[in-house]
C-alpha cells in the first residue's frame, strides 16, 4: 500500500458538478455520436478526459493574472517568463505559443519537408498529426517493454537506442530534419524516460548531426520519477534534474497546459539562432508577435508562476501519490491496468477488459462509452481511434500496439473520494464487462479523427 499523502493545499473556490441519470446519459451518447469530445462538459460528473489545461490555478497564479501587462510589444510578463524558462530549461531562445501544438506547428513548418522522417520514443497525437500534415513521417522507437502493459520497468518510456540507430542508418540521417523524445511517454502509459536514456538518445542523434528536441509537456513528472527511481539522483533537486535533462537537447516543445499548470499556454525553445529567427517569422505570421505569441500578458504571467509550482517537490509527491492511489484501488478490484501507473494518469488495458471486442471495433473507445454510461465519467481513448493510421505504401490500416483507456487526473482538482467513486464505477463495469458493445465509425477526418469521429454501436 502506498504511503498516505494528503493534499498540500486546501480548497478556496468551489465549482459545482452534477450527476445525470443513466437514461439521460444514454441519450447524450447517442446525440454525441458515441464520441466523448462531443459531450457537453456540464453533462460529465468526473472529467478524466485530459490533464491538459484542466488544472486548478493557485492563488499566486490568479494574483499574477491581475499583473498582466497587455502591451503589444515587450510586456513585463514576457520578461518574467523568459527568465523562468532560461532558469529551468536553459535554452538561449524561446517563443511563447498558445499551446503545445502551436509550438509543434511552427517547428515542423520550418524544419520538416515532405517525405522526411521524425523519430520519437512515441509521438503523441498532435505531433504525429502535425508531422503527417507536413507530408512527414513520424516513427516510434520506444523499448519493446514499453508496448507490454504488464511488464514492470522503472523507465518504460525509454527509447530503444539500438533500434533508433538502425532506423537512422536505414532512412539516412539527411532525411531526418529533427529527432524527438517525449517525456513522459503519453501514448505509452505515461511512462518516464531515464536521464541515462535521454543522454544516450541525444548522443545518437548528435552523432548523425540530427537536432534533438524534447516534447516536454510532463517534464516535471519525469524529473520526479528520475529522482525516485534512477541511481544517483535521490539527493538532487528537481530543478537540477530538469536542467540536466534539457542540457542534452537542442530545444523543446512545451504544452504548459500540463506541468506548467495553466489553462492555456505553451512555448518553443531552442539554442540555434537561425532556427529561432525563422520560427519567430512564422510565429509572427500565425500566432502573434514574439513577446506574446497568441497569449495575453496575464496568460504569460500565469505560465511563469505555474512553471515554478509544477516543479515543487511537495506538489509532485502528492500528484504522483494520487495517481498511484487510483492505480492501487483499481488493481485491488482486479481491473487490468497498464503497469506501472504513469505520472498523470492510470491507463486501463482495454484489450484485457473487453477481449471480445476486436481492434476494428475499437475496444478502448467502447470502454470509454460504457464508462460514461455507467457513471458519467469521461476518459480518453488512447488506442485505435486516435492512433491507427493508413500505411503510406499499402494504404492498409495499421493499429497501435496498445488499446488503453486513460483515466487522466487534472492537477489539484479532484479529491480522494472522487477517485473512490471512479473505482466503484469501474468495478461495477468490470462485473458486467461481457455486455460492453463494440463500435463502428460512421464519420471521420484524415487527421486527429478522434476529436470529430462519429460512431454507431455494434
Ligand atoms: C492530452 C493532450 C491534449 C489532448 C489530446 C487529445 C485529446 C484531448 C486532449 C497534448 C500533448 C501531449 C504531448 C506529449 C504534445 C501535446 C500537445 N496532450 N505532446 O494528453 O500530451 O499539446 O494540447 O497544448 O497542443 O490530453 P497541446
Amino acid at each position: 500500500m502506498a504511503e498516505f499523502l494528503p493534499e498540500p493545499f486546501r480548497i478556496k473556490v468551489v465549482e459545482p458538478i452534477k450527476q445525470t441519470s443513466r437514461e439521460e446519459r444514454a441519450h447524450i451518447l447517442e446525440v454525441a455520436g458515441y464520441n466523448l469530445f462531443n459531450v457537453p462538459a456540464e453533462e460529465v460528473y468526473i472529467d478524466l478526459l485530459t490533464d491538459s489545461g484542466t488544472g486548478a490555478m493557485s492563488q499566486e497564479q490568479w494574483a499574477g493574472i491581475m499583473l498582466g501587462d497587455e502591451s503589444y510589444a515587450g510586456c513585463r510578463n514576457y520578461f518574467h517568463l523568459a527568465e523562468t524558462i532560461r532558469s529551468i530549461f536553459g535554452f538561449h531562445y524561446f517563443l511563447p505559443t498558445h499551446q503545445g501544438r502551436g509550438a509543434e506547428n511552427i517547428l515542423f513548418s520550418v524544419l520538416v519537408k515532405p517525405g522526411q522522417h521524425v523519430p520519437n520514443n512515441m509521438h503523441f497525437d498532435t505531433t504525429m498529426g502535425n508531422i503527417l500534415a507536413r507530408g512527414g513521417r513520424p516513427s516510434n522507437h520506444v523499448i519493446v517493454t514499453g508496448h507490454d502493459p504488464t511488464a514492470w520497468h522503472p523507465f518504460k518510456g525509454n527509447m530503444d537506442i539500438a533500434a533508433l540507430e538502425t532506423f537512422i542508418r536505414q532512412v539516412g540521417a539527411e532525411n531526418i530534419p529533427l529527432g524527438m523524445i517525449t517525456i513522459t511517454n503519453n501514448s505509452g502509459g505515461g511512462q518516464p524516460v531515464s536521464m541515462e536514456n535521454i543522454r544516450q538518445t541525444a548522443e545518437v542523434y548528435h552523432r548523425y548531426g540530427i537536432p534533438f528536441f524534447i516534447d516536454a509537456c510532463r517534464y516535471a513528472e519525469n524529473a520526479y520519477f528520475i529522482k525516485q527511481r534512477e541511481p544517483g539522483y535521490a539527493d538532487k533537486s528537481l530543478l537540477e534534474i530538469a536542467r540536466e535533462m534539457f542540457s542534452y537537447a537542442d530545444g523543446c516543445t512545451m504544452s504548459a497546459k500540463k506541468d506548467g499548470l495553466v489553462n492555456i499556454g505553451g512555448f518553443l525553445a531552442m539554442n540555434d539562432e537561425t532556427l529561432y529567427q525563422k520560427a519567430a517569422q512564422e510565429l509572427t505570421l500565425r500566432e502573434g508577435f514574439p513577446t506574446y505569441g497568441g497569449l495575453a500578458g496575464r496568460d504569460l504571467e500565469a505560465m511563469a508562476r505555474g512553471l515554478w509550482e509544477g516543479l515543487d517537490e511537495a506538489y509532485l509527491r502528492y500528484r504522483i501519490a494520487q495517481t498511484h492511489y487510483l492505480a492501487d484501488q483499481l488493481r485491488e478490484n482486479g481491473i487490468p491496468i497498464f503497469e506501472p501507473p504513469g505520472g498523470h494518469a492510470v491507463y486501463v488495458d482495454a484489450r484485457r477488459f473487453v477481449p471480445h471486442i476486436p481492434a476494428e471495433q475499437f475496444p478502448a473507445q467502447s470502454l470509454c462509452v460504457a464508462l460514461y454510461l455507467e457513471g458519467g465519467i469521461r476518459a480518453a481513448e488512447i488506442g485505435g481511434v486516435a492512433f491507427a493510421h493508413r500505411d503510406p505504401e499499402t494504404g492498409e490500416w495499421v493499429y497501435p500496439s496498445l488499446e488503453l483507456v486513460r483515466l487522466t487526473l487534472p492537477r489539484r482538482v479532484y479529491t480522494q473520494s472522487h477517485l473512490d467513486y471512479v473505482v466503484r464505477i469501474l468495478a461495477a463495469l468490470w462485473q458486467k464487462r461481457d455486455q460492453v458493445r463494440g463500435l463502428q465509425i460512421v464519420y471521420q477526418t484524415p487527421y486527429l479523427r478522434h476529436f470529430t469521429a462519429r460512431f454507431a454501436l455494434m
